[in-house]
């Protein structure tokens, strides 16, 4: 009787845990599938031209990268003192970056101090 009990028991705690399992794996195929998302890298692109930085604010998640793509006359760079620094990027060159860090990156071009950007990376 007791047994029986027992096994009754177990029989009921197993039905109850079926749709907690089918729970349990649905949400890991949704956490995986949004992992995926996230790990999925974008690169994005800042124009140089008429000695500005288009767009002049941009906005990544950590894991995209950065193109700065120079569209003018002259030589540019994209410099965020002790983050990053292009170096000089020819008329018609580009230079890739992916942020390390979260964070807000103010920068300059070091040859035109007015030309400034901000790259937000969450
Ligand atoms: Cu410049």
């Amino acid at each position: 009787m007791i047994a029986r009990t027992f096994s009754m028991t177990a029989d009921g705690l197993r039905r109850a845990a079926a749709p907690l399992r089918l729970a349990h794996l649905l949400a890991l195929a949704s956490f995986v599938g949004l992992t995926v998302a996230a790990a999925t890298p974008v690169t994005h692109t800042v124009v140089m031209k008429a000695t500005s930085f288009a767009p002049l604010t941009l906005t990544l998640k950590l894991g995209d990268a950065v193109v700065w793509r120079n569209d003018d006359f002259f030589p540019h760079t994209a410099t965020a003192p002790g983050i990053f620094d292009s170096g000089s990027i020819a008329v018609g060159a580009s230079w890739k970056y992916q942020p390390k860090a979260v964070g807000e990156y103010a920068y300059i071009c070091t040859f035109h101090p007015n030309m400034k950007g901000i790259l937000t990376v969450e």
